[in-house]
């Protein structure tokens, strides 16, 4: 063991220098809608999850209005009907009752008018007074203006509301204005009713070069005028896209609705995508300035809070009134090249839509998968009390170790050998963890998982945790490291990397849930205080055999007083045949 595992430290070493200079140094992103690069395509259908969400083939991004209604979650999602690339964008629609397996069905919203022809792009749903359904989403016009729009069931007696008709007077919002950039003014949130009994609704834009979720509002969800001033602007980035706007009770992990009476001690979040992945800010809804104002406003946005340190954009949330909760969903997009999506015939899946709530002190937002997904566990693999000092490398046999779902409780022996941590590391936590491998010793850490291993460790992914001490508090490291992940040169495979702040006097143990499913690994730390989302594509283990085990490189031992881990079954997502 001792042996493998410093094979192990040595090709990460060698291994780590040369997907630096291939992923470079300066924070790369996810790639939205890959360009096609000069790399061959190595395709296995194996690469194909099987039990995050995606249609039977071709392209998707964005998930849209998602929602629970009469008995049935919807889920709509931007999608390419003739190949596997961005374009031609409509709104496919899947159907489900436990938000894990789902129903193919046609199309929602064609690009079939002029307000929509040159795509149907984003937007929300909302239930009105009387469960009288409305989506409304952004269309592409002929001169590529972006316009919002309004979409109503055809036919109430049909459970899946297979079909949608479009408004008379669409588009109902047109881009106008001083300072309204047309082309970048999209993605309309659910709706809330104001303080004067109006509806709300916010759209992301470019307002005199800076971003704003605008403000608008309406007596009928048809008619719409633009408040005077935005619900929230910044001037630190150009344009948010999809922004997400709802209520939390701090503490409490069941959801509110923000078109209801909303409980007082409630705070209020702002989500927007921007920079490849969604950041939020948490604040109130002042009633009397109609308008959002954060707790914290931070000049520097990347130090601003991100719902997923991975890869994970345009995300949105609903009220599940079925299990009163509030349920987000975010797009992951692929990280191999075009050509392989092409050749695969589909890109891009959902992330497993989690419950989200804001913790005790109101500072951050939690999530956890929705507990649905656990009707796919499988056998159980249980150990207890295990020890990992340094160097420690524990094997974790008899799941399928391409899709299974890990819990793992570190419990830290002592905290005294914490390092000090350095504030400026926030700025650009992937580089610290580029830096802090997961080979890397230190005081408290690495410690954490290890999936996705070839036999001789050359191909693996690790997931990893350090402890660092600041002045009152100390701060965990979360690191999603793919840098290693698969052999093959040109994919794009970064170490992502998130902290969050732990009262470590009170709770001695840090958690690691993680799903693995396939190309995905979706990682959730702290009891869901970090989530990372990641794409992988291994090729020494993909038509083999992959391990997994639990390691420490800490110098500081650490227990393990429990680790499950289960084989997932498939999901019926989007099955053929099924509709
Ligand atoms: N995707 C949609 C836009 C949105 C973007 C187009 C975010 O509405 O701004 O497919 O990924």
């Amino acid at each position: 063991m001792a042996q493998s595992w410093a094979f192990f430290l040595l090709v990460v070493l060698c291994f780590c220098c040369v997907s630096d200079l291939i992923c470079g140094s300066n924070g790369e992103r996810v790639f939205l809608y890959p360009q096609s690069q000069k790399v061959s395509s190595i395709v296995s259908q194996r690469y194909r999850t099987a039990y995050h969400f995606q249609p039977p083939k071709n392209w998707i991004n964005d998930p849209n209005g998602p929602m629970y209604y009469n008995g049935i979650y919807h889920e709509f999602y931007q999608y390419n009907p003739n190949g596997s690339v961005w374009g031609n964008i409509v709104w496919g629609h899947s159907v489900s009752t436990d938000l894990i397996n789902w129903i193919p069905l046609e199309t929602a919203i064609a690009r079939d008018t002029p307000s929509d022809i040159n795509g149907c792009w984003t937007g929300s749903a909302t239930i009105l007074p009387g469960n009288r359904l409305v989506i409304i989403y952004t269309g592409a016009d002929p001169e590529k203006r972006q316009v919002q729009n309004i979409v109503v069931p055809k036919n109430m007696s049909d459970p899946y509301l297979r079909e949608w008709t479009k408004a008379g007077n669409n588009p109902v919002i047109q881009p106008v204005g001083p300072g309204l950039n047309s082309g970048q003014f999209r993605d309309p949130t659910t709706g809330w009713v104001g303080p004067d009994g109006l509806w709300r609704i916010a759209v992301g834009a470019e307002l005199n070069g800076d971003s704003a979720a605008l403000l608008y509002k309406s007596k009928d969800f048809l008619n719409w005028t633009r408040v005077d001033h935005p619900l929230y602007s910044s001037n630190s980035s150009s344009m948010w896209e999809c922004p997400d706007f709802f209520a939390v009770l701090p503490g409490n992990s069941g959801g509110l609705d923000l078109s209801a009476a909303i409980p007082n001690g409630a705070k209020h979040v702002l989500k927007m995508s921007l920079d490849s992945c969604d950041k939020y800010m948490i604040g109130v809804y002042d009633l009397k300035s109609d308008s959002f104002i954060p707790d914290t406003v931070l000049d520097d946005r990347r130090l601003w809070l991100r719902i997923d340190y991975g890869n994970f954009y345009a995300s949105k949330s609903f009220f599940d009134s079925k299990k009163g909760r509030r349920i987000i969903w975010g797009w992951t997009n692929e990280t191999d090249s075009s050509s392989d999506d092409v050749a695969k015939g589909w890109a891009g899946i959902h992330a497993i839509p989690r419950t989200i709530w804001l913790d005790s002190h109101g500072k951050q937002l939690l999530q956890w998968p929705v507990e649905e997904v656990e009707s796919l566990r499988g056998n159980e693999i249980n150990h207890q009390g295990l020890e990992l000092k340094k160097g420690g490398l524990f094997e974790i046999k008899g799941t399928d170790s391409f899709q299974a779902d890990v819990e793992i409780d570190f419990e830290l022996t002592s905290i005294d050998k914490a390092d000090p941590f350095d504030p400026s590391w926030l700025l650009d936590v992937e580089k610290h963890c580029r830096e802090a491998g997961a080979s890397v010793n230190a005081g408290i850490g690495p410690f954490g998982l290890v999936v996705l291993a070839s036999d001789n460790m050359e191909e693996h992914t690790a997931v990893h945790f350090r402890v660092y001490k600041s002045e009152q508090k100390y701060m965990i490291l979360m690191c999603s490291d793919l840098r290693s992940s698969s052999l093959r040169p040109g994919l794009y495979t970064p170490a992502y990397g998130g902290f969050f702040e732990y009262d470590l006097e009170k709770e001695k143990k840090i958690s690691l849930r993680t799903l693995i499913d396939r190309s995905a690994v979706e990682s959730f730390g702290g009891s869901g205080r970090v989530c990372i989302m990641a794409r992988v594509y291994p090729v020494a283990v993909v038509d083999g055999v992959a391990h997994m085990y639990a390691f420490n490189n800490g110098s500081a031992t650490v227990r393990v007083p429990q680790l499950r881990a289960w084989s997932m079954r498939r999901a019926q997502v989007n099955v053929k045949g099924m509709e």
